[in-house]
């Protein structure tokens, strides 16, 4: 683009062409001094911070020379409740320790291998000018120390990670991050920041299966990922890790995708990125409802924060969000504003011209002209099709539920010990702190819409399955409790 507008310059002096210069030199405002030429003043240590929190914005410093000290860590940690990995770590954790630099830095970067690591690893930052983005520089043995030195020349945000062989293995175990490189005078100001990175984990066990879980390389090889996490593992933004702002506020950010190979298409359900720095580069979109972010790439997104609520971070393919583990939870607290968000005003009888039956849906009569269960086996049976339909997008299939956001079935302690309980929050759903077998839950089940049979026969259904105590629901104490 540099060059283009030297030669446009030229090319329009000559005709005098004012106002097409004038365009040309708003587009390199921020190159005015190519940054390959800033000077450094100083010497500075970088901050590095374990996800989803970021370093302290540049602000508006000069370019310094930063010492980036970095260590890799190989660990076991928890994919999932009871799922074990050994996860390889640029500082610790997954992503990756978040590195923050401005324009014209010259960073030295230190890495560290572990004496009690036992693979060599290497550092391709996207985010480098030269030979494999630093890896050819940064190959090391456990036990062993490198050092080498980069200046950033273009303001984005860009991915790195480990490019020892086998890559996809070292980043799907967890070996990426971001840096990011803020322009002259830094980003503008925010409320919030926070620091998001997505990835593809594949398991010899399939999702869910319990114990310490070995990488496959051929279900990576064969792109079939058994967990799509943000920030590591199932739950790593859930629960008291949701991340939170005020309402008023506005929040700021950094979503990466480390792969090794699946993209994102990163929605917030609930909010509309007022900006996206499209794949986090310079062009700034308006707007926007879902990003597309590529492995191995990133993209900044930024809204206002109006409506008090739970929102939820997803990769909009959704079966990785509510199946794989793709979810994560943004806790906004404040005053309501009702002229952007009423709540439900009212809800009252739809009767569409010509109908006979007058009730509400669910009311438990009009779908009660369905077919009825004779017997207990076969409510059991009726009632599974009512599961699929309708409760499995939040308890999930195997009754398993999602940590830290939907509460099992599975074996509850909660759902056996009380049926009437039961049968009620189906009715009218539930809100508010539960334990269930040990582990605490603050979410909104909504309240179905479904007649009593239905409802008998999925509760019987669910307590007919994974361990549970075998009672039978039926739709006289549904209707009992409707009373
Ligand atoms: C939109 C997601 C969602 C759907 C759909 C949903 N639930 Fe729930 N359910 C929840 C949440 C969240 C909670 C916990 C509520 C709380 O924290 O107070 C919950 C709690 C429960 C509980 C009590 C806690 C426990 O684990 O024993 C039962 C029983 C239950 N749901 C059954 C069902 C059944 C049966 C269906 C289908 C007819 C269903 N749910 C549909 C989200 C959902
Ligand atoms: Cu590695």
């Amino acid at each position: 683009m540099k060059q283009t507008c030297i030669l446009k310059k030229t090319f329009l002096f000559a005709f005098l062409a004012a106002g097409f210069a004038y365009s040309c030199q708003n587009a390199d405002k921020k190159t005015d001094t190519p940054s390959v030429e800033m000077k450094t003043t100083g010497k500075i240590t970088a901050e590095l911070t374990s996800p989803p929190l970021v370093p302290e914005p540049v602000g508006e410093r000069p370019p310094a020379k930063l010492t980036v000290s970095m260590e890799i860590l190989e660990k076991e940690g928890e994919m999932a409740d009871g799922v074990k990995y050994m996860y390889w770590t640029f500082g610790g954790t997954v992503p990756g320790s978040f590195i923050r630099t401005r324009v014209g830095d010259e960073v030295e970067f230190h890495l560290k291998n572990h004496p009690d690591n036992k693979l060599p690893h290497n550092i391709d930052l996207h985010a480098v000018t030269g030979p494999g983005g630093g890896a050819a520089s940064s190959f090391v043995a456990p036990g062993h120390e490198v050092t080498f030195s980069f200046k950033v020349l273009n303001p984005g945000l860009y991915v790195y990670h480990c490019a020892t062989a086998p890559v996809a293995m070292h980043i799907a175990n967890g070996m990426y991050g971001l840096i990011l490189v803020e322009p002259e005078g830094g980003l503008p100001a925010v409320d919030r920041e926070y620091y998001v990175m997505q990835g593809d984990f594949y398991t010899k066990g399939k999702n869910g299966e319990q114990g310490l879980q070995a990488f496959d390389m051929q279900k990576a090889i064969d792109e079939h990922p058994d967990y799509i996490v943000f920030n590591g593992n199932i739950g790593a933004l859930t629960g008291n890790k949701a991340i939170t702002a005020n309402v008023g506020e506005t929040v700021r950010l950094y979503i990466g995708n480390g792969g090794p190979n699946m993209l994102s298409s990163f929605h917030i359900i609930g909010e509309i990125f007022d900006k996206v720095y499209v794949e986090g580069g310079q062009l700034i979109n308006r707007n926007v409802q879902t990003t597309l972010i590529p492995a191995g790439g990133a993209a900044i997104v930024e809204f206002k924060a109006e409506v008090p609520g739970t929102y939820t971070l997803v990769d909009h393919s959704l079966t990785r969000a509510f199946n794989k583990g793709a979810l994560g939870l943004l806790t906004v607290t404040g005053d309501g504003n009702k002229t952007i968000y009423s709540g439900k005003q009212t809800e009252g009888i739809y009767q569409p011209e010509g109908s006979t039956v007058q009730v509400m849906p669910g009311s438990g009569n009009a779908a009660d002209e369905g077919p009825k269960a004779a017997n207990l086996s076969e409510r059991v049976k009726m009632g599974k099709t009512v599961y699929a339909r309708t409760c499995i997008a939040c308890h999930q299939e195997n009754g398993k539920g999602i940590p830290n956001a939907f509460p099992p079935l599975a074996g509850s302690d909660f759902l056996n010990a009380d049926v009437n309980r039961a049968i009620d929050i189906i009715l009218h759903g539930k809100t508010g702190k539960i334990t269930v077998n040990g582990k605490d839950f603050d979410g909104v089940m909504p309240a179905q819409i479904l007649s009593d049979e239905e409802i008998a026969n999925v509760l019987s259904y669910v307590y007919d399955n994974w361990g549970n105590k075998k009672q039978e629901v039926t739709p006289a104490m549904v209707s009992q409790k409707r009373k």
